[in-house]
């Protein structure tokens, strides 16, 4: 029996500064509602899904920094219940990102799964690899990315879970395996690989990705902005399409997108990728749009079995300098060695 599940990505269009929380939940309603009338089982919204995307901004007033995080439970919440009640009543699982202020006082760029059968979060996920800055830039037209000053670095790991009640759990393969990361995790191979060994059948991604950022990557601050655009864009599949396939799973990936103020502009590009590699759902605008298709979970079996086969295939004997090391170590260079067979003067020896 085909394991399959109708999956949509909610593209969130333009959330300006001063939009009201109350209009920019009614957006998400409205896109779930007809993500809903196209027959979804689960939709996926962007990273920080209920606000602009504040860390552009410095931002030096604590309370006004604290309107931008949810308090409380993210499902009961006045400035995001609206939007997991909704779920409920259509019988839509959601993954949604929001910017968390826990109890204690620590801040997280989250993520979670709600499950609507029960009504309940069956995971959370904190954005482990945070781009970005401490402080802002000095060139005041800089677009600042403060995710290091705001965030702290997620703390739950890569963990994958099992999600009931989306097909038939067939006695061999079980209950769908689901897996969450955030933007710029996407382009860490560390944290799809991670999901791959909990055998991940589908990952949920939701971003903020900014076009024409020169100050933050990029080749010049002169650079052609539609260039620059097009590159993001280009990486941003890149990724989901790579790692979809080095993995042997689906990715489905919201973006947060379009002219925040007139003046920000982030990319589009939300997609669903199957375990190929190859792009089967993508966004064809830069606003709010449900894209929408339907995943064999079982077609992720050729790659996990074959080529991406890993308890087969994979030498973690040779992996140690991937947990050891976090920042480059270069081999040493040629130039101060002599050839006289010094190590490190390029003369290799079995
Ligand atoms: N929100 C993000 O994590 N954005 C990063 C940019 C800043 C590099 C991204 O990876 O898309």
């Amino acid at each position: 029996m085909p394991r399959t599940i109708r999956i949509a990505a909610a593209q969130v269009g333009a959330v300006h500064l001063n939009d009201t929380r109350q209009n920019t939940l009614q957006r998400l309603i409205c896109l779930l509602e007809e993500a809903s009338s196209k027959g979804a089982q689960v939709v996926l919204f962007p990273e920080c899904t209920f606000t602009t995307f504040f860390p552009r901004h410095f931002i030096s007033d604590e309370a006004e920094l604290e309107s931008f995080f949810e308090h409380g439970d993210i499902m009961t919440a006045d400035n995001t219940r609206g939007l997991f009640d909704k779920a409920k009543e259509l019988s839509i699982d959601i993954c949604v990102g929001f910017a968390e202020a826990t109890n204690d006082g620590e801040h997280y760029n989250t993520c979670v799964y709600y499950h609507a059968k029960t009504g309940s979060l069956l995971s959370k996920y904190r954005k482990v690899h945070l781009p970005g800055d401490v402080e802002p830039f000095e060139d005041p037209e800089a677009t600042n990315q403060l995710e290091k000053r705001y965030f702290k670095p997620g703390d739950l790991g890569f963990k994958a879970f099992r999600v009931p009640d989306l097909t038939d759990a067939t006695p061999e393969r079980g209950e769908p395996i689901f897996g969450m990361m955030i933007c710029n995790d996407r382009r860490w191979a560390e944290a799809w690989r991670c999901l791959g060994l909990q055998g991940i059948e589908v990952v949920f991604c939701g971003y903020n990705t900014a076009g024409f950022a020169p100050h933050l990557w990029g080749t010049s601050t002169d650079q052609d902005p539609k260039e620059a655009d097009a590159m993001a864009l280009f990486h941003h599949k890149l990724v989901m399409q790579a790692h979809s396939y080095t993995n042997s799973c689906f990715s489905v990936s919201a973006a947060r997108c379009g002219w925040d103020d007139g003046k920000y502009n982030l990319i589009a590009g939300s997609t669903i990728v199957g375990p190929d590699g190859k792009i089967i759902a993508e966004s064809a605008t830069n606003e709010d749009e449900i894209i929408i298709t339907d995943c064999n979970l079982d077609d992720c079996r050729a790659g996990k079995t074959r080529t991406f086969n890993f308890g087969r295939h994979r030498r973690t004997e040779h992996y140690s300098i991937i947990t050891l090391q976090a920042g480059v170590v270069e081999p040493p260079r040629l130039s101060l060695g002599s050839l006289d067979g010094t190590e490190g003067a390029g003369i290799w020896k079995a």
